[in-house]
C-alpha cells in the first residue's frame, strides 16, 4: 500500500498524540512516532486528527495506552487470522477456570478517563463458533464503566442467547436491554457507537452495527454520581467467579481496529467498513512507499470492584487534551483524497 506525503504528515501528527500518553515508556518519542505512523500507513486506517486512540495490533504492545485486566499470558494475543486490515488482529481468550481479576472472571482492558462527554467509538469484532458456544448468561463485551471502586457499567453492549444487546440506563431501576441482532459467527462484525454521555434527557447513544444503524436512544446513561465513564473492550463473565458455572466455559474473540474518537469525528472516520471507506488512495505523484509494520442484579456490577486498579494510570498525559480545539475542517471525510 501507497500513501502520499501529506498522508503520512498526518499520521505522524496523531501518533505523537497518542503516544503522549506512553511517554513515560518512551526513550525516544519520535522514532516511536514514526514506528506508529508506519503501522498506520500500512494498515490504511483512518488519518484523522479526531481519533484519540487507535489500535490495529499491528504493532507489538497492544493497548499499551490503557489499563490491561489479563490474567493470563494467553488472555491477550496478536493474531494472524481473522483480520480486517493489516496482518493482524487482537485474540481475547477467556476461560471458567481462569483466575479472577479485580474480583471479576475476565479479559478486559481499560482505556483512560474521557476529558469530554461526547465521544465515539468502534470496533471489528470475531466470534468463533468453536470457542463461542451458545450461552444463557450474559457476555458483557463493552463496558461504560463509571466508579473506580464501586461503580457499576451504566452502558454495556452484552451478548446472551446468541444475540446482541445493549443494556443502558443512569440508575438500576432505569436500566433497559436494547435488542440489536442476531450474533453472526465466524464472520466480523462492525459496531460504531457514538456516545453523549450525560445522567440528564441530553444524553445519547447512537449504535450501528455493519454499516447500518440499529439503536437510537435519547436521555439519560450514566449515574450523575459518579465522573464520566471509562470505555472497556474484551469479555467480562462474572457468573463464572468462583464456583459458578455456565452454559459454556470458554469464551473467545477477535478485534480489529478498535477507535476512540474525539467529538469532532464523524461516522465515516469510525467506521473501517471492511477495507473499502476508509482506506488511504494512493495517487499518481508524491508517493512514498509505507514501511511493512511489524453489572446489575444478573451482572453484579458491584462486584466489579476496582474496574481500573487505576494507580498505574493518570490522566495528566491525557492525549484527548490536545485533541480539544477547534473542529478539523474536512470533518466528516476522514480520508485523503
Ligand atoms: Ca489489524
Ligand atoms: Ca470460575
Amino acid at each position: 500500500m501507497k500513501i502520499t506525503k501529506n498522508v503520512f504528515k498526518s499520521m505522524f501528527a496523531v501518533s505523537i498524540l497518542g503516544l503522549a500518553s506512553t511517554s513515560c515508556e518512551m526513550t525516544n518519542l519520535e522514532e516511536a512516532s514514526m514506528e506508529s505512523a508506519e503501522i498506520l500507513a500500512a494498515t490504511g486506517l483512518s488519518s484523522s486528527p479526531n481519533i484519540v486512540y487507535q489500535e490495529t495490533f499491528e504493532g507489538s504492545d497492544p493497548f499499551s495506552f490503557a489499563h490491561k485486566q489479563l490474567s493470563e499470558d494467553y488472555s491477550l494475543t496478536i493474531a494472524t487470522s481473522p483480520v480486517v486490515d493489516g496482518s493482524n488482529s487482537g485474540r481475547f481468550e477467556l476461560n471458567d477456570y481462569d483466575p479472577m481479576v479485580s474480583n471479576g472472571t475476565r479479559a478486559e482492558v481499560l482505556f483512560p478517563e474521557l476529558s469530554y462527554n461526547e465521544r465515539w467509538y468502534s470496533y471489528s469484532l470475531y466470534l468463533p463458533s468453536k470457542d463461542f458456544q451458545i450461552d444463557s448468561n450474559n457476555d458483557i463485551i463493552s463496558q461504560w464503566h463509571q466508579g473506580s471502586g464501586s461503580g457499576s457499567p451504566t452502558t454495556t453492549l452484552r451478548i446472551k442467547n446468541d444475540r446482541f444487546f445493549l443494556k443502558s440506563g443512569p440508575t438500576k431501576e432505569e436500566r433497559k436491554d436494547y435488542d440489536i441482532a442476531a450474533v453472526k459467527k465466524d464472520a466480523w462484525n462492525e459496531f460504531v457507537f457514538h456516545i453523549v454521555h450525560s445522567s440528564g434527557s441530553d444524553g445519547l447513544v447512537e449504535v450501528w452495527m455493519n454499516g447500518e444503524k440499529v439503536l437510537n436512544i435519547e436521555g439519560g446513561n450514566m449515574n450523575k454520581d459518579y465522573d464520566l465513564p471509562r470505555w472497556k473492550i474484551g469479555i467480562y463473565k462474572d457468573d463464572w467467579n468462583g464456583s459458578e458455572t455456565t452454559d459454556s466455559d470458554r469464551r473467545v474473540m477477535f478485534f480489529d481496529n478498535v477507535r476512540l474518537g474525539n467529538q469532532y469525528a464523524s461516522y465515516e472516520e469510525m467506521s473501517s467498513v471492511f477495507g473499502e471507506s476508509n482506506t488511504v488512495s494512493p495517487e499518481p505523484e508524491e508517493e512514498e512507499e509505507a514501511v511493512s509494520p511489524e453489572p446489575e442484579e444478573e451482572i453484579n456490577p458491584e462486584e466489579e470492584t476496582n474496574p481500573g486498579d487505576g494507580s498505574d494510570l493518570t490522566d495528566a498525559s491525557n492525549p484527548e487534551a490536545g485533541n480539544s480545539g477547534k473542529p478539523i475542517p474536512g470533518k466528516g471525510h476522514g480520508k485523503n483524497k
